[in-house]
């Protein structure tokens, strides 16, 4: 029996399937992953230095243009026949990705390990900016803890901007629409901002943070190098991935801690795992079937 037919028998017979998603899942729909996630204008800056509390405390304008164009991009691209064959299925989500393709594709309540793009939240208290202020505050417990202990001490972002500078304009760094993307980044980043160029928030107006706006700025609703994972997210993940019978690891290059340790929980406790990705990883050897391909090639043919 070939692997994929394999994989489709192991899929079907599923008691408790999970879905575990990385940057690769995403590719398909036009989102470049982490580790190239930075084309163009932005190939002068390394994601790893961009994505840390250190990189936002020294330039938030900077580190705000990062994320408007990653999420404008977003907002731009569709999910993939991959998203969708995940979504006809009864399965848990866990997500590495800050996009929101898994949701277009109508998976209802997808973990999301390492936050959200379009959960901006104050960086004081964690309270969402904007309309999600009302509905469910982030309780402080939640909050990031930030230690530094990334795996190296990111490039000093003043290397990166000399670099930048010295070959084009701050507006050209921000891709299209620059100016105003730069003024509102830097409106948000001061916290200050009602309004920012590019709808923040799919919903309606935003209102200060619940905390009535305590001068800290607004900062991207995602998990920074060196902070901790949401506590209720890690806890559901590793929940579902402990009690799956199995689990789908898909686009990940199985380097980022701890989301990378959730498919190794579903083997350790006898659950099978099966990797979706053109090339090796780290998590080859915990994999009873590693099916080299992409997301949207094979994950329709493994869910039928
Ligand atoms: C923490 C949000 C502690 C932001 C992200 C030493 C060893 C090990 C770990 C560490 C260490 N020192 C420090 C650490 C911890 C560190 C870490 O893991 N570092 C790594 C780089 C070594 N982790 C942390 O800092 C975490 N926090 O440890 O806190 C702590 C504890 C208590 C109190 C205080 C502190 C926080 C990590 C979260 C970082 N935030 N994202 C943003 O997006 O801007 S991580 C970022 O990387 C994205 O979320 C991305 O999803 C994620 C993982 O990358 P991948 O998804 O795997 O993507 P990548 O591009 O790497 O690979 C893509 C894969 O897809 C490839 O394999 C490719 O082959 C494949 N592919 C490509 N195309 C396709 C495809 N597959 C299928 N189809 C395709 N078409």
């Amino acid at each position: 029996m070939d692997s994929l037919h394999h994989a489709a028998e192991l899929i079907a017979g599923a008691e408790r399937l999970v879905v575990f998603t990385g940057a690769g899942m995403s590719a398909e729909s036009g989102v470049p992953t982490f580790r190239d996630a930075l084309t163009g204008l932005w190939s002068r800056y390394d994601a790893e230095a961009l994505a840390t509390p250190e990189a936002f405390t020294r330039d938030p304008a900077l580190v705000w243009g990062w994320y408007e164009w990653r999420r404008e991009l977003v907002e731009r691209v569709h999910p993939h026949a991959g998203h969708f064959a995940v979504a006809r299925v009864n399965c848990a989500v866990i997500t590495q990705n800050v996009d929101d393709l898994h949701e277009r594709a109508g998976s209802p309540h997808p973990i999301h390990l390492h936050g959200s793009l379009f959960t901006p939240r104050c960086s004081a208290c964690g309270m969402p900016f904007g309309v999600a202020a009302q509905a469910a505050p982030v309780r402080p417990a939640e909050m990031p803890v930030t230690r530094a202990t990334t795996d190296r001490p990111p490039v000093p972002l003043s290397e990166h901007r000399e670099n930048a500078e010295n070959s084009c304009s701050r507006e050209e760094l921000t891709g299209a629409g620059a100016a105003d993307f730069t003024a509102g980044a830097t409106q948000l980043a001061a916290g200050t901002a009602e309004t920012a160029t590019g709808s923040l928030l799919r919903e309606g107006p935003r209102t200060p943070p619940a905390c009535g706006g305590c001068g800290e700025p607004v900062r991207p609703g995602v998990v920074w190098f060196g902070e901790a994972l949401p506590r209720d997210a890690l806890e559901q993940a590793v929940e579902a991935a402990a009690n799956a019978d199995v689990l789908i690891t898909v686009g990940t290059a199985g380097v980022v801690h701890p989301a990378a340790e959730i498919p190794q929980v579903t083997a350790k406790l006898g659950g099978t795992v099966i990797q979706v990705n053109p090339r090796p990883t780290p998590l080859d050897g915990v994999c009873a079937l590693n099916l080299r391909g992409t997301a949207a090639e094979v994950l329709p043919k493994i869910i039928r």
